[in-house]
């Protein structure tokens, strides 16, 4: 399987985020993509290719223009009003403010295309972003060109972004990004299978009222875990929409056994739909380590992720989402890709 991949991320660092009571350092970091990438050579899974260049009109398809037009400028506003650092929102258009009055100052922009306080600019924010971005379109046209696998290894991740809104740590949306270009190359339905321990809250947002995508999203129950505010079993979708989009919150301390039935479901579901293309939202914060999660997943359990995705019998594109376990990170991540391919 071919890997994708931009040293470009790297200039997405030394930022924090603000966590039980705290701001630390944060988790998502750029030695995450180098393990990863490590683990990628060291079990020769394939070529590491870098991407292409894309203009930003393909993330414009499934985002408000607006708001990617505001990435590139947060930097230079931000330096522009007397700050360096690391930028950070604190104040957002909630219930009974207003939401659709664009502002006009940085602070007020920030929280304005923003859901909470974990998607902050450094430096070297936008150039990570669109290396991103990059990463995952030249993924989709690895597979376009009739790969039956690809892994766009991607950071910073994507799914928590939405339409117009950032968090979570994602900025672009890359997994729905590429179901758009797609589309948009002939293919008749996409399927997006969400594996990381996370909701993916921003690509429900984003494709909540389309029949032609097709959403699987398995995660920690919203009830009791981030991001709180959507996720839950009864979320099926709206207008053209109903029917296909299906969540499966599990509780604290799911195990292999648990999540693996959850996963039989939406392979089930899948099936039945019968896309042109699968997108694997890859997240391995599932994982027991993970610093940040409460599922019991083992390294040995990715391989079989992989090789249950594999009988689905679909061109599959890998977008790597979230996984906070760095030690872990590339035995778990490249141990779903190894089991793709049966070895
Ligand atoms: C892409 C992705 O995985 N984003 C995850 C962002 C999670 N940010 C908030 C996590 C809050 C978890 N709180 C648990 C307390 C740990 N002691
Ligand atoms: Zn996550």
């Amino acid at each position: 399987m071919k890997t994708v991949y931009s040293p470009r991320h790297a200039g997405h660092a030394g930022n924090f985020e603000l966590i039980s009571g705290a701001i630390v350092p944060a988790f998502e970091k750029p030695s995450r993509a180098e393990i990863i990438k490590a683990r990628v050579e060291a079990v020769k899974l394939g070529p590491i290719l870098p991407p292409g260049e894309h203009d930003l009109s393909h993330a414009k398809r499934v985002h408000r223009e607006d708001f990617i037009d505001f990435m590139p400028t947060v930097w230079p506003l931000w330096e522009a009003s007397g700050r360096d650092g690391s930028t950070i929102p604190f104040t957002w258009p909630t219930r009974g403010l207003r939401g659709d009055r664009r502002p006009a100052t940085i602070d007020a922009l920030l929280g304005f295309y923003s859901f909470d306080a974990g998607a902050n600019f450094v430096a070297g924010t936008w150039e990570a972003i669109k290396s991103s971005y990059d990463v995952a379109l030249t993924g989709a046209k690895l597979v376009q060109a009739g790969e039956r696998a690809a892994f766009a290894l991607c950071r910073p991740p994507g799914h928590h972004a939405g339409s117009a809104f950032m968090g979570g740590y994602c900025y672009i949306n890359n997994a729905a990004v590429v179901a758009q270009w797609f589309r948009d190359q002939g293919a008749a339905r996409i399927s997006i299978l969400d594996v990381d321990y996370h909701h993916g809250n921003g690509t429900q947002e984003i494709f909540y009222r389309r029949g032609d995508v097709q959403l699987l999203n398995l995660h920690a129950d919203p009830m009791v875990e981030y991001p709180y505010f959507l996720g839950h079993a009864d979320e099926i979708g709206e207008g053209a929409g109903e029917g296909f989009n299906h969540n499966y919150p599990m509780p604290f301390g799911t195990t292999f056994d648990e999540w693996s039935a959850s996963l039989e479901d939406a392979c089930a579901k899948l099936e039945a739909y019968g896309p042109d293309v699968v997108i694997v939202s890859l997240g391995v914060d599932t994982f027991e380590k993970d610093p940040i999660s409460q599922f019991k997943l083992a390294s040995a359990d990715y391989p079989k992720i992989g090789a249950r995705i594999a009988k689905l019998g679909k061109p599959t594109l890998f977008v790597m989402e979230g996984g906070y376990a760095v030690d872990e990170i590339g035995v778990n991540a490249v141990g779903v890709l190894t089991g793709f391919e049966d070895r």
